[in-house]
Formats: C-alpha cells, sequence, structure tokens
C-alpha cells in the first residue's frame, strides 16, 4: 500500500529481522539459543506481550556497535520507504542495551549515523523517541535521561513502554516532569494489556500528546468522548494486537468502530520483524480484514501527518 504516510510507532529493536540477527551474532561473537533462522521463526507464536518481550529482549544481545545500530536503523529506512514512509517517528529502549553494557552514545550515536542519511538516501524524514521501560524503577527511568543528556540534540520526545500491567504511568510522573523541562515531547504506551485507567494517566499524570495503542479505551465511553474531544491521537498497530492476543484475530480489531466513533487514529506496525509485516503490509491487511475502502486509508494516511510532530513545513514537505 502506498500512499505517503508517516510511521509514529515502531520499535527499532523490533525491526531486527531473523537473517540479520544470525549475521550479528556471527560478526560479534554473540551466541543466540537457536541453531538457525527456521528455529527462531518457530519462537514467533505469542501467547501475550509478555513472551514477545521474552525474545525481543533475549535477541537483541546480538545489538553491540554504533555499526550495528547503523546497519539496523538503515535496514528500516530502506523498507519503510518502499512502502510510502515519508516520516518516522522512531522508538527505541536504551536501558535494554545499557543493562548489557552497551553505552547509550553506542545507540543514539549508530542510530543517528542513518537517520542523518535518511532524507538523502530514503526520502524520509526522521525524529528519535527514547522509551522508558516501565517494569524497570522510576529511579533507572531517572538514571536514563540523565544518562541521554549529551544526546538531546537527537531525542525529539520521550516514551513509555515493556510490560504494562502492574506498571501504571503515575510511576514516571517525575522523569516526564524532568523530559519536559528538558524541551522533550511526551508520548506513552496505554490501553495495550493495560486499563482504560492507565490511558487517562498517562494523559493527566504524564501530560502525553499522543496515546501509543490505546485500544482498551474503547471499554469506557466517557474517556473515547473526552480523546475524540481533545483530537488525542491513538498509534494504533493492528497486526501487534492480533499477534500478542489483544484480539482474536484482525477481522474482530476494533479500528473500524474506532474510526466511526470519531479517534484520530493511525495504523503502525511496533515490531514488523516479528509481527508479520511493516506499515504498508498493515494498511494492506486492514484494507482486506476490515473492508476499509480507499477514503478511509487515505484518512488513515492524513490522521498519521496530523499526528506527526512535524511543524506545517516540514508537514508540507513530507507529505
Ligand atoms: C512493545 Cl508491542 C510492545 N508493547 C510494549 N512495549 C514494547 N516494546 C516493544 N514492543
Ligand atoms: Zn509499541
Amino acid at each position: 500500500m502506498h500512499l505517503p504516510k508517516a510511521e509514529l510507532h515502531l520499535h527499532i529493536e523490533g525491526t531486527l529481522e531473523p537473517e540479520p540477527a544470525f549475521a550479528l551474532a556471527r560478526r560479534n561473537g554473540v551466541r543466540l539459543p537457536y541453531a538457525d533462522t527456521e528455529e527462531l521463526r518457530t519462537a514467533y507464536l505469542f501467547e501475550d506481550l509478555q513472551s514477545f518481550l521474552d525474545l525481543y529482549y533475549a535477541l537483541m544481545a546480538v545489538l553491540r556497535t554504533e555499526e550495528d545500530f547503523e546497519e539496523l536503523a538503515d535496514a528500516y529506512l530502506a523498507r519503510a520507504a518502499a512502502q510510502g514512509v515519508r516520516h518516522a517517528e522512531i522508538f527505541f529502549d536504551p536501558q535494554a542495551h545499557t543493562a548489557r553494557g552497551v553505552p547509550i552514545g553506542t545507540v543514539v550515536e549508530g542510530l543517528g549515523r542513518a537517520l542523518d542519511r535518511s532524507e538523502e538516501k530514503h526520502g524520509i524524514s526522521t525524529q528519535l523517541i527514547m522509551c522508558f521501560l516501565r517494569d524497570q524503577s522510576a529511579e533507572s527511568a531517572l538514571r536514563t535521561l540523565e544518562a541521554a543528556k549529551p544526546y538531546l540534540h537527537r531525542i525529539s520526545a520521550v516514551g513509555l513502554d515493556s510490560a504494562e500491567v502492574g506498571h501504571p504511568p503515575a510511576k514516571f510522573r517525575e522523569v516526564y516532569e524532568a523530559a519536559a523541562a528538558l524541551g522533550l515531547r511526551k508520548v506513552a504506551h496505554a490501553g495495550e494489556e493495560g486499563p482504560p485507567e492507565y490511558i487517562r494517566e498517562a494523559l493527566d499524570v504524564l501530560g502525553v500528546e499522543r496515546i501509543d495503542h490505546g485500544l482498551r479505551c474503547m471499554e469506557d465511553p466517557e474517556l473515547v468522548k473526552r480523546l475524540v474531544a481533545d483530537r488525542v491521537p491513538l498509534t494504533l498497530c493492528p497486526l501487534s494486537n492480533v499477534r500478542l492476543r489483544a484480539v482474536d484475530t484482525l477481522e474482530e480489531h476494533p479500528l473500524r468502530a474506532m474510526m466511526a466513533a470519531g479517534l484520530l487514529c493511525t495504523v503502525n506496525s511496533d515490531d514488523p520483524a516479528y509481527f508479520g509485516g511493516y506499515v504498508g503490509d498493515t494498511f494492506h491487511a486492514v484494507h482486506g480484514a476490515l473492508g476499509l475502502d480507499h477514503e478511509q486509508l487515505r484518512t488513515l494516511a492524513r490522521n498519521s501527518f496530523e499526528a506527526a510532530f512535524l511543524d506545517h513545513d516540514e508537514e508540507r514537505r513530507a507529505r
């Protein structure tokens, strides 16, 4: 599906495909607990978010040098360009790397090398969103923000990801306040597996501008009214929701109902190497499974630019 679009919910570590993962493992002398890509692919049947995260964090062990992160991002940008992406706001998980002894500077500078060439090479403008792992402590998030200070010129926003249930947004009030004071914008995953209350908290306590996923808002009509009235963008990831069993089948995904309710929906790929498709594939899949027509697909593409962290001139150039 080649409509020009912005991708707003994409974990760069979730673009690590099996073949490059094994190539990096060899190059860096890292042993993976899988014999080959075929055996690895058998691990891609997930029960829920946590069962995916276990594999996602384990496979990252192969990412060690600036060059590794540069290659990862460049490969994503090439695939995204081929599917009509003109602007990408890319999540990364610094704590998943610093915990393994890879400094945050290696991650940001490596990604930055690919991002610096992205407009010229792929026709995609980019931003970076640094995510805190919500199943780690608030102190760890604060230390991460501190460690990111030399690299803030490369970072647009902070986000919140990883295991949601039991880790409400309010746990991160202080670090979000500190991030805002440094001029960073704010988003957070909420309402993927967690309750609608977490969406309210992300808005009220953290002051986020966008909700990543937000799927479970549909359980709370008052919350839906508010999200519609305030035009709060939701970065939905339908293929992810199917693979992580937030919905049973794509045909049962509430995207159509969410658009009909007037919510500002965008469609994104989340962790495309794991969930069966990049963002163009996702547009194609919702067209097929939910019968969204071309006008609705164009609305989703238009929404992606409205929800992006672009000023008017940048938005006009990207469209
Ligand atoms: C994630 Cl699908 C999803 N949800 C929460 N955290 C994540 N990190 C990477 N993918
Ligand atoms: Zn996500």
